[in-house]
């Protein structure tokens, strides 16, 4: 396959300079004149942060550890908001026609959400995962899903990881832009990390956030449930219910490892004192401070 500069490109365009799938951007109006409601909830990540992973989990709290209700696919009951793909894929249509409350999914920065969610103050969930676990879990997802490129040998991605040139942009600017929103009541700034060395807090911390009790009987249904395992084995969350012409889980599986520092598995010596470097100067200044291991 090729992976020259014009065909790197092909599928992708640009919203206020960041990357984006050229499907998505067709209808962007529809993403940024999105109608909010006050009860809706945010779940916002960066691409391979653990989305589907804190998605479940805050379903299960809406649906009271009610596994039954909670049988559809996830994209269907959490949907993908900026998600296109002409009349197939259609989040903004999805969340219109659903009941509230919603469960909103996205990936976007917080100057690309739409202000409705800022103006109607609803409440948002950001969870983070280190930089070099996301950039590994990236590059199989560019393998894995079709519409990517190639993504050219490990340490020929991390390039352009670094470099933003992926979906969604820098990963330095987008984590820093929602670390700014932290301390907005609004905003619970999660981080993958901890929820892999103490769910039970984490999700503790989530019951709390969402307004509702955490009895000990829903903690552990909770927990149970959303176990990698499980999650790996669940049609309604491991996304084979979607076509092979999306998601080719032949090349692997959507839930592919599920752990914290695999990073160590595909970084050289070389490319990771050249990523510490770069982390380094992208993340000046900021007082955000990731784990890389656990
Ligand atoms: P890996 O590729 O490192 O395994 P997203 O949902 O944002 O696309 O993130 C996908 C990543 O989250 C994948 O990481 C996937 O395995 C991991 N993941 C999904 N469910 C998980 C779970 N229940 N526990 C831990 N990790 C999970
Ligand atoms: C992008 C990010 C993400 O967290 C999940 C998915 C699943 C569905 C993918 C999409 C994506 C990227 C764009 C697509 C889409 C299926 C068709 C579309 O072209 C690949």
């Amino acid at each position: 396959m090729d992976s020259s500069k014009s065909d790197y490109y092909e599928n992708f365009g640009r919203i206020q300079g960041i990357l984006m799938y050229k499907d998505f951007l067709k209808y962007w109006s529809d993403v940024e004149t999105f109608q909010a409601r006050p009860d809706d909830i945010v779940i916002a990540t960066y691409p391979k942060s653990g989305t589907t992973w804190i998605s479940e989990i805050v379903d299960m709290i809406y649906k009271e550890g009610d596994v039954e209700k909670c049988k559809d696919a996830i994209f269907n009951r959490i949907p993908f908001l900026e998600c296109r793909k002409e009349d197939m894929l259609n989040g903004v249509k999805q969340l219109k026609q659903m009941e509230s409350p919603r469960i909103v999914k996205t990936h976007l920065s917080p100057e690309l959400l739409p202000v409705s969610f800022w103006e109607k103050k609803c409440k948002m969930i950001y969870l983070c995962r280190n930089a070099k676990d996301v950039a590994v879990s990236y590059y199989y997802f560019f393998l894995m899903v079709p519409v990517h490129p190639n993504p050219g040998t490990f340490s020929e991605f991390v390039e352009k990881f670094m470099d933003g040139q992926v979906p969604y942009g820098s990963w330095y600017k987008h984590t820093q832009s929602w670390w700014e929103k932290r301390n907005d009541s609004q905003l619970l700034f999660l981080f993958y990390e901890d929820m892999k060395e103490d769910i039970r807090k984490e999700v503790i911390k989530l019951i709390h956030f969402l307004g509702r009790k955490p009895s000990e009987t829903l903690v552990d249904k909770i927990i149970q449930h959303t176990t990698f395992q499980e999650m790996k084995k669940n049609p309604f969350t491991n996304y084979t219910i979607l076509p092979e012409e999306f998601m080719n889980q032949k090349v692997h599986s959507f839930m592919r490892k599920g752990i914290s520092g695999d990073w160590k598995n595909h970084f050289t010596v070389a490319l990771n004192e050249k990523f510490d470097m770069h982390y380094e100067q992208q993340m000046k200044g900021s007082t955000l401070k990731l784990r890389t291991e656990i």
